[in-house]
């Protein structure tokens, strides 16, 4: 079966169905393609921090009022290091707040607003490939409920995540690639426990990094730096908790609230960019185009970066025939991403045990982590990153 539409998006992940939303909003049609179930991509858990920027993108969307009713806002975040805590106010320094919401919370309500409007998206569809984005005529091809079909478009949006098939369907020769894998992974644990702290905690400790996050004030998460290769199943829950504990430790009592666990995995750290994030008609956004470590909770936020972008630039085409959004999309979106990759390669050199460090490097680390918490200029450069840098 041969369908036609305007863009032809690949992946409901948040960059997917946010570009979906913003192109209806414009009145410019779409179709989203999905490899994974509804049930799947509602209830995989990953992000939870918002810039600001991302709160107010989804509100102005009309889409973040179940957000602005269950997100918590934040105006600092906790660093503890060599036993002591200290506040980072980032309101103070920067004027911005950030939310807690999980990643999961937002695409279900994307989803929603989506299926309201009346809209579709393709899930469980398998063998999907894009063609003909050098030329004129785009088309993705897929199987969905057992036919095969043939999605005609003027543009491809590549939102397919970092496994997805978009990247690698380029000319090899088109794409310059970065990376840096790091030497160590994060488990990480949903647990059906009160947050143990009002604000997020990252600690540097000699065992190794560890953050206290969350997700409600019912529900906490929490991360510890282990093995890129960790076999979470080796982590019984009471192993978890004492390691979290030693962690998070300082010297005014810090005792962590305790209680069942929900989930837990391993996930590797890397960094990885690729330029250009377009090749003819078919754009990269999000996760398809670059990845960060998680530390200074950037991926979801660049991924809606992208989005914001890209939208418009699409929009200014169909209203007036614009191309010059076309065009800048990847130099502009890439600026923005190469900032993100550096605070977010800076703060996980910054907090984690490297097996290749020596004592003189973890004392650079600590010599920096009491400048940052003791120098306004540096805790400002600090905030004004995490809080997100302003789009230019
Ligand atoms: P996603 O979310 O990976 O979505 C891609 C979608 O494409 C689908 N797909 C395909 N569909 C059709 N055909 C194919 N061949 C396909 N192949 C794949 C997938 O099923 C999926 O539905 O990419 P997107 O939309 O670019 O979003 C990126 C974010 O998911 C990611 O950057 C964040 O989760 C990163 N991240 C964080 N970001 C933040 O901004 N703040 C945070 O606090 C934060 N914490 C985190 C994180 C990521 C983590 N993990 C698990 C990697 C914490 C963790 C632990
Ligand atoms: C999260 O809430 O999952 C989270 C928050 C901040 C980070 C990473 C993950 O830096």
């Amino acid at each position: 079966m041969t369908v036609r539409t305007k863009v032809g998006i690949v992946g409901a992940g948040p960059a997917g169905l946010l570009l979906g939303h913003l192109l209806n909003l414009e009145g410019v049609d779409n179709v989203i393609v999905e490899a994974r179930s509804r049930d799947y991509v509602e209830n995989r858990i990953r992000a939870g921090l918002m810039e600001q920027f991302a709160t107010d993108l989804l509100r102005e969307a009309g889409v973040g009022a179940r957000m602005d009713r269950e997100g918590l806002v934040h105006e600092g975040i906790v660093l503890r290091f060599g036993g002591t805590s200290h506040r980072i106010p980032l309101t103070e320094l920067t004027g911005k707040r950030v939310t807690i919401y999980g990643q999961h919370e937002v695409v279900k309500d994307l989803i929603a607003a989506r299926l309201e409007a009346g809209g579709q998206i393709l899930f469980e569809a398998s063998d999907v490939s894009v063609h003909d984005f050098e030329g004129g005529t785009p088309s993705i091809r897929f199987r969905h409920d057992g036919r095969d079909h043939v999605l005609d478009c003027d543009f491809i949006a590549g939102c397919d995540g970092f496994h997805g098939i978009c990247r690698p369907s380029l000319p090899e020769d088109h794409l310059s690639a970065f990376d840096r894998v790091y030497p160590f992974g994060w488990l990480g644990i949903l647990a059906a426990v009160a947050p143990s702290n009002d604000e997020l905690i990252y600690a540097s400790h000699e065992n190794g990094f560890a953050l206290a996050t969350m997700r409600s004030p019912t529900v906490s998460r929490l991360y510890l730096q282990c093995a890129p290769d960790e076999d979470a199943g080796a982590w019984s829950d009471g192993r978890i908790w004492d390691e979290l504990q030693t962690r998070l430790t300082d010297d005014s009592g810090f005792v962590l609230n305790r209680g069942p666990v929900l989930q837990k995995g391993v996930t590797a750290m890397r960094s990885h960019v690729v330029e250009p994030m377009r090749c003819g008609r078919l754009f990269l956004l999000g996760d398809a185009a670059h990845i960060v470590p998680p530390t200074g909770a950037k991926g979801m936020n660049l991924a809606f970066a992208d989005v914001r972008v890209l939208s418009r630039a699409l929009a200014a085409w169909y209203r007036k025939g614009e191309t010059k959004g076309l065009e800048t999309y990847s130099d502009i979106a890439l600026r923005r991403i190469w900032k993100a990759e550096r605070f977010s390669w800076w703060m996980t050199t910054l907090m984690h045990n490297f097996d290749t460090h020596s004592p003189f490097e973890r004392r650079m680390q600590l010599a920096e982590l009491d400048y940052l918490t003791s120098s306004p200029a540096a805790a400002t450069t600090l905030a004004e990153n995490y809080v997100g840098l302003p789009f230019t």
